[in-house]
Parts: structure tokens; sequence; C-alpha cells
């Protein structure tokens, strides 16, 4: 029997409230594993974490190992198998994303220092707290004890995003969606790109398609998607976060027959900075995340993901002093 531990940070927010639930009731390990799972949040909110490892213990998991709550990072990250990078403060209605960015940043230096200290070089991390890209450069720039491999920072909500939007146009499964890929950056440059898509292994759906439609709602709609949900719920998104983590994790761990999409820092065919965590199309075998190089770009695609990408530069420009 082998144990897995997991650290989710941030672990007393919205998001983690769906996640803990979503990650000891699945099946990304095997039956026989066991999962320790480590909640980290700030010292205030120590009382609610209390509650919710009750809550934990009350759902009785067979595989649940152990829960251990702290506000001490180190305790949190030394061990660790998996971190999720969830914990920052979330954008609010009418927020700018550079506030949010310098707001987050001095968090995820510090949380990188430490794991740099006390974490174990196979660990993963998956950066979710936004500005997601660029917090995920912060964290591999300052815990470079750690191979740049090991972060990735979370793309698929927007690509779960997209696939239901087509799905939902092309009144087709989800599940037989493929190659659905997003580039760039989590925010409203992102470039949602059918280009490549199958759907039971045909481009006839695809090209039956109306290109008003795929420029003026398709890619607009899932690039402001998040944007939406805070515009109803008045709230940032939760459990389809939670769900897209989820997945995520569950990729990482098993891999994947389908092209995936994640931030990652690489050498590229496309002409885009190594400098920055990018989502690129992508194929994930167990614990082996390599870039789909060489995929044919239209001009207008390419004019899409070097936005994104000037986007990211300029980020990464803010947040220069953090970077050692
Ligand atoms: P909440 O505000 O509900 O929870 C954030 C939690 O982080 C709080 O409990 C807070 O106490 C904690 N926290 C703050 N500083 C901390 C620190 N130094 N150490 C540990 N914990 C700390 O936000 P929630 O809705 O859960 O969202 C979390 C993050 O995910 C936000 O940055 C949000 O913008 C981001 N998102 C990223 C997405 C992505 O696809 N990459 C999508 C969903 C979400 O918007």
């Amino acid at each position: 029997m082998s144990k897995k531990i997991i650290t989710i940070t941030g672990a007393a927010g919205n998001i983690a409230y769906s996640l803990i639930f979503r990650i000891l009731s699945g099946n990304i390990f095997p039956q026989d594993n066991k999962i320790q799972i480590n909640l980290l949040d700030i010292t205030p909110v120590l009382p609610s974490l209390t509650g919710i490892k009750y809550e934990i213990e009350d759902c009785a998991f067979r595989n649940l190992d152990h829960v251990m709550i702290t506000d001490d990072p180190e305790l949190a990250f030394s061990e660790s198998d998996y971190i999720l990078m969830v914990g920052a403060k979330p954008r609010t209605k009418g927020m700018q994303r550079a506030d949010l960015l310098l707001d987050n940043a001095s968090i995820f230096k510090k949380q990188a220092e430490i794991i740099n200290k006390a974490a174990k070089k196979t660990t993963k991390v998956i950066v979710v707290g936004n500005p997601a890209n660029t917090n995920a450069l912060i964290l591999q720039h300052n815990a470079h004890n750690l191979p740049a491999e090991n972060f990735s920072s979370l793309m698929k909500l927007d690509q779960n995003r997209a696939k239901s939007v087509l799905s939902d146009k092309l009144n087709q499964k989800v599940e037989d969606i493929k190659k659905l890929i997003v580039w760039g950056n989590h925010s409203a440059t992102q470039y949602p790109d059918i280009n490549h898509v199958l759907i039971n292994n045909s481009r006839d759906l695809i090209h039956s398609l109306d290109s008003r439609w795929i420029e003026k709602k398709f890619i607009p709609r899932i690039q402001n998607r998040g944007a939406e949900i805070i515009e109803h719920r008045g709230k940032s998104s939760a459990a389809s976060a939670a769900s897209a983590i989820y997945d995520h994790l569950n990729i990482l761990v098993n891999g994947s027959n389908d092209w995936e999409s994640m931030g990652v820092i690489r050498k590229n065919s496309y002409d885009i900075s190594s400098d920055i965590f990018f989502s690129f199309p992508l194929k994930v075998e167990q614990n082996k995340i390599s870039v789909v190089d060489n995929v044919e770009i239209s001009d207008l695609s390419y004019k899409y993901i070097k936005e994104s990408e000037k986007e990211l530069l300029t980020e990464r420009n803010i947040i220069r002093d953090l970077l050692d």
C-alpha cells in the first residue's frame, strides 16, 4: 500500500471547498493508495479549517489516511507529492489585473522560497491562484531546486469551457471532441483554437461552422467566461475550477490520449518566449509533459497567440524584481 501526500493552499477558500471532496471521492490514484491531505491557509481562518477537517472525516472516505491543517507552509510542503497552489486573493468585480498581480506576487515568492527549502525534488506543483501563469513563473524561479518541468499552471478550466460550448453548439458529446486546445495566458487574451479539432475523428462538423460565430461568439465567450461567471454569481468560478484542477491532476498522474492545455515553461517551435508560462498543445504521459511542436498555425491564429505572449511578457516585466 502506498500513500500520496497532497497539499492544498487556500484550503479555507471557495475552490478548495469543492476540490478537497472531489479529490478524496475521485479515482486518480489506484484503489489501494491512501491520501494524506495537508490543508494550508492563513492563521485567522484556522477555525474554519478545523470545521472542514471534521467534514472530511465525516465523509468516511476509505482512501483517506490523514488530514493535516496548518498555517505553517514548511510543514504543509515538506513530504508533499503534489502541491496545489490555490491560495491567493481572487479578483473581485471591477478589480484591475495589474493590482491583483502585485498583491499575489509576494505571497507566491515567499511560498516558493519555502518550497525550495522544504519540498522534495519530485514534488509536482500546480498553480491556480491568479494570475496563474505569472505566479507559476515566480514560483519556478524562486524554487529552482525543483526541475522547471515540475511546475504547471491551470488552463484546463478554459479548455473544459471551450469543449462544453462547442459540444453544445454542435450537439456532440464533450468526450468525442479531441485536440481542442487553448493557447497562452489564463486571461482574456487566451486563444481557444478549434483549427485542429476532431470530432469522432472527423473535421466535417468543424467545417460546417460559420467563421463569424467562431470569431465573434465562440472565442470571446471563452476568453471572458470567468468575468461572465463573476457577473452572475458575484464571485469567481469555484466548483468548475475545482473540477478542472481535478482533471489537471488526473492527467499529470495518469496521462492523456488527447492534446491538453496547461501553462508550462518550455522551448517550443512557435517562436514563443521560453521565459514565461504559456499554454501550448501538450502531450502528457505519466508525469511527463511535452509540447506538440510544429502544428500548423494560420496567420489569424498566430496573431491571437502573439497577443497573449505580449500580455505575459508585460506581466513578467511588472514582477521582474521578484525573479532571481
Ligand atoms: P477564496 O478567496 O475563496 O480563497 C482563497 C484562500 O486563499 C482564502 O482562504 C485565503 O485565506 C487564502 N490565502 C490567502 N493568502 C494565503 C497564503 N499566503 N497562504 C495560504 N492561503 C492563503 O478564493 P477562491 O475562489 O478559492 O480562488 C482562489 C484563486 O484561484 C484566486 O486567485 C482565483 O483568482 C483563482 N482562480 C484561478 C482559476 C484558473 O483557471 N487558473 C480559475 C478559478 C479562480 O478564479
